[in-house]
């Protein structure tokens, strides 16, 4: 079916597919640097920690910061929309010879991915980093009882803070600054209270920091469990929900594969709407675990999008994707999670969302499940493929070869040279 058919199927349910492109174009989604190089960033040797793991080995993975830079150049090169670049702490760039620990980074050993991101006219999002380093001391940082091993952290979070605010009047686009640590127990604790209170104090302190709350949004990351700390987190969802609603200008942030496996993110949304003026997302693929897969545009996927649509919600939620597959083309993976997150919000624009409200509202339910499930075969591919020449990048079909050719002309070419 041509794009023309495609719109006139969708005129006679009341759809505007043209003005869902309009709309879709201007919604910025933010892209984790860490996908390229399976969560290892530039400031550390050891092993990925905080109970989160990359899987994997699929050869050609990105180890300096030009070949990552070069990847992301790649992928935004076959992702429609408006792109926002996510950090993490680990990513800093040093000059030769002139480390700094996390406590003490600075914006200098940003500049860099601040010209990045200027130069191709994206915001960027910023995550202080509370793993994979040798501070964390028995798997703990900002719930620590060790008072050191606290404080370092506390300062790695200030410094960040200060950090985001120079990434926001660089870009001129506010910060999301997201705070998720893996601290927990892997058996069962006897004091389940003082780590929530050292890492609730903990945060405290980190805020505590001047810093204009228009240009750095802080948001709390709840976690169920992580590997090795199955039986306790500090950040749970009824800590982070909590901080976030008893301090101003802090935002929750839901990642969907933080819960138990059949609570759904996508029912969540419209609850923390209810009381927060803005949330934030992490959007993942759980697959029966926080596996942190590529997203798909599967049914989650595209449920948790409609209700951020249907909630009129477009510009209240921050949206990043957040996963992390070794075991796959890394450049292919960040452009078939980043199109499918595209596609579900596309998809959610295309339905004829009031007239399903008013079924729902009159108790129609028996023609409200009836249009709902007939509304899965439209011919949205037809509008997406539109969509994707309207942003000029490579319709489904036609951009894989791409990634062929990338990873036989750079990619492969890296294994021997480090
Ligand atoms: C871990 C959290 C966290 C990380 C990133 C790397 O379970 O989801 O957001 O994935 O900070
Ligand atoms: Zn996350």
């Amino acid at each position: 079916m041509s794009y023309q058919e495609a719109k006139e199927v969708y005129a006679k349910i009341g759809v505007d597919t043209d003005a869902a492109m309009e709309v879709l174009k201007k919604v910025p989604v933010s892209l984790h640097c860490w996908q390229g190089d399976d969560v290892t960033g530039f400031d550390h040797e050891g092993p990925l920690t905080g109970g989160i793991q990359a899987t994997g080995n699929y050869p050609g993975k990105a180890r300096t910061p030009g070949q990552l830079m070069q990847d992301m150049d790649k992928s935004f090169s076959l992702m429609p929309g408006t792109k926002k670049l996510n950090l993490h702490a680990c990513y800093a760039i040093f000059e030769e010879g002139k480390t700094a620990d996390r406590d003490a980074l600075q914006p200098e050993h940003f500049k860099k991915w601040a010209e990045f991101a200027k130069e191709r006219n994206m915001g960027i999002d910023f995550n202080p980093t509370f793993f994979s380093h040798p501070m964390v001391k028995d798997g703990l940082t900002l719930s620590s009882p060790d008072e050191k091993t606290r404080k370092f952290w506390i300062d790695h979070g200030k410094a960040c803070i200060k950090i985001a605010q120079y990434f926001a009047e660089e870009t001129k686009i506010p910060c999301v600054m997201n705070i998720w640590i893996g601290d927990g127990y892997k058996d069962i604790p006897s004091d389940r209270l003082g780590p929530r209170l050292r890492y609730k104090d903990s945060l405290e302190q980190i805020l505590s920091v001047p810093y204009d709350k228009n240009l750095v949004k802080p948001c709390v990351e709840s976690k169920v469990f992580g590997i090795g700390v199955e039986s306790y987190t500090a950040g749970s969802s009824e800590f982070t929900l909590n901080f976030a609603s008893s301090h101003k200008g802090v935002l929750p942030l839901m990642d969907n594969g933080h819960y138990h496996p059949t609570e759904v993110v996508s029912d969540k949304i419209s609850a923390l709407l209810c009381y927060f003026p803005e949330i934030a997302l992490h959007i993942t693929r759980p697959v029966r675990w926080d596996s942190d897969h590529v997203v798909l545009f599967d049914d989650e996927t595209k449920e948790m999008a409609k209700e951020i649509v249907r909630c009129g919600a477009l510009e209240r939620v921050h949206m990043a994707l957040d996963y992390f597959d070794a075991g796959i083309n890394r450049v292919s993976a960040w452009v078939v999670g980043f199109r499918s997150w595209q596609k579900a919000l596309l998809n959610a624009l295309c339905l004829p969302n009031d007239f399903l409200k008013k079924l729902q509202d009159a108790h129609e339910m028996t023609e409200l499940m009836v249009v709902q499930d007939e509304l899965k075969t439209y011919p949205f591919g037809d509008v997406w493929n539109e969509y994707c020449r309207r942003c000029s990048v490579k319709e489904d079909g036609k951009w894989f070869e791409e990634i062929r050719r990338y990873e036989k002309d750079v990619q492969f070419n890296r294994q021997h040279k480090e």
